[in-house]
């Protein structure tokens, strides 16, 4: 859900419990600059919440009085630039940044805690426990790091200020003014204070880091309470996952990826890396093209893309993406992502069965 952010920001979500959380209540001259002042001072907001009041059924006054509430975050719209030094993707760094002992060792504690949910979302959807493992571990550290910034708050100045010099600034206000009236919607009809909730610096949600939308569609319970808690039921968490990729096209049973090998010329890699992560070709074609699928991927019937993944100065990675690989990247639109995920949950399996 988090797939329409800049690739080189995926990381974030991640990474914002290193961010300092907003200071709401800054004293003196600064305060205008720290958060606190509300969008109740923006014509244009008022006029939204009216809007979104009328579009969705929701008391005028009550919309109007929450968003009007909402804080501009100055920090935000910094965070969401994206960076203008181009920095070489590194995979081996990258893959770093997420696969280590220590998130390796919450992992096993996670899947062994959880151990009947995974195995009742793998057998009910058919999404593997490991990849399950993979994303909450990616996004959250198992919910260790859901975000510290009023979601409210951060949707509000993405929807109001979204920074002009982006190169996609009027598509991503309008998604994120998309997100804000679900988030409006959701808390009212759901009885959630909306300014108790906190995230990512996107407004990102809860151990799978779920935007608003992704919350409202795809969010299930899992543990039968008869209400869904993306942040403190990691039960919930799990069949929310499981459902969010059964609805992006996982396929029950296909593997991720496979081994490649290339021996292609220079016209056959562009054709071969053209698609993207997109699978588009057949093993056959893949092989008519100077590169060889491995193992049981010989065989694979349907579509595989050649992702390539980049080492700075060094070789880039290149592996065989199934249709399950594409799915992933739905959650984040990013094969750096995708693998991490995929790698992180198979790491933190290996440790698990290495125990007695
Ligand atoms: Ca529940």
């Amino acid at each position: 859900m988090k797939r329409l952010l800049s690739t080189a920001l995926v990381c974030l979500a991640a990474a914002t419990a290193t961010v300092a959380p907003p200071v709401l209540a800054q004293p003196k001259q600064r305060s205008a600059v720290q958060g606190t002042t509300a969008y109740a001072e923006r014509g244009e907001a008022l006029q939204m919440a009216a809007d979104i009041a009328a579009r969705r059924g929701l008391p005028p006054a009550w919309v109007e009085a929450t968003l009007g509430q909402a804080r501009f975050l100055p920090q935000v719209p910094r965070l969401m630039t994206p960076s203008t030094q181009v920095s070489a993707r590194n995979w081996n760094n990258y893959r770093g940044r997420f696969i280590d002992p220590v998130r390796i060792r919450a992992g096993v504690r996670f899947w062994n805690t959880h151990e009947a949910a995974l195995a009742r979302a793998e057998r009910e959807y058919g999404v593997p426990a490991e990849i399950i493992v993979g994303i909450i571990g990616v996004e959250t550290v198992y919910g260790q790091q859901m975000g510290n910034f009023r979601v409210i708050d951060a949707l509000a100045t993405l929807a109001f200020d979204f920074p002009e010099a982006h190169p996609r600034a009027a598509a991503r206000t309008e998604y994120f003014r998309g997100e804000l009236e679900q988030f409006l919607d959701f808390t009212y009809r759901g009885g959630i204070d909306p300014f108790a909730l906190r995230g990512s610096y996107a407004g990102a949600m809860g151990l799978g880091q779920f935007m608003p939308s992704s919350w409202a569609k795809w969010a299930v319970d899992f543990d039968g309470d008869q209400r869904i808690d993306l942040f403190a039921s990691p039960v919930d968490a799990i069949g929310s996952v499981a459902n969010y990729f059964i609805g992006h096209g996982w396929k029950p049973g296909m593997p991720t990826h496979y081994p490649v090998s290339l021996n292609a010329a220079p016209e056959q890699m562009a054709t071969l890396l053209g698609p993207d992560i997109l699978p588009t070709f057949t093993p056959a074609r893949m092989l008519e093209l100077g590169a060889r699928v491995h193992g049981s991927g010989a065989a694979h019937a349907g579509p595989l893309a050649l992702v390539e993944l980049r080492n700075g100065a060094d070789a880039p990675l290149y592996i065989a993406g199934t249709e399950n690989f594409y799915a992933i990247t739905r959650y984040n639109w990013s094969s750096y992502y995708a693998l991490s995920v995929i790698e992180l949950g198979e790491e933190v399996r290996m440790a698990r069965e290495a125990r007695p």
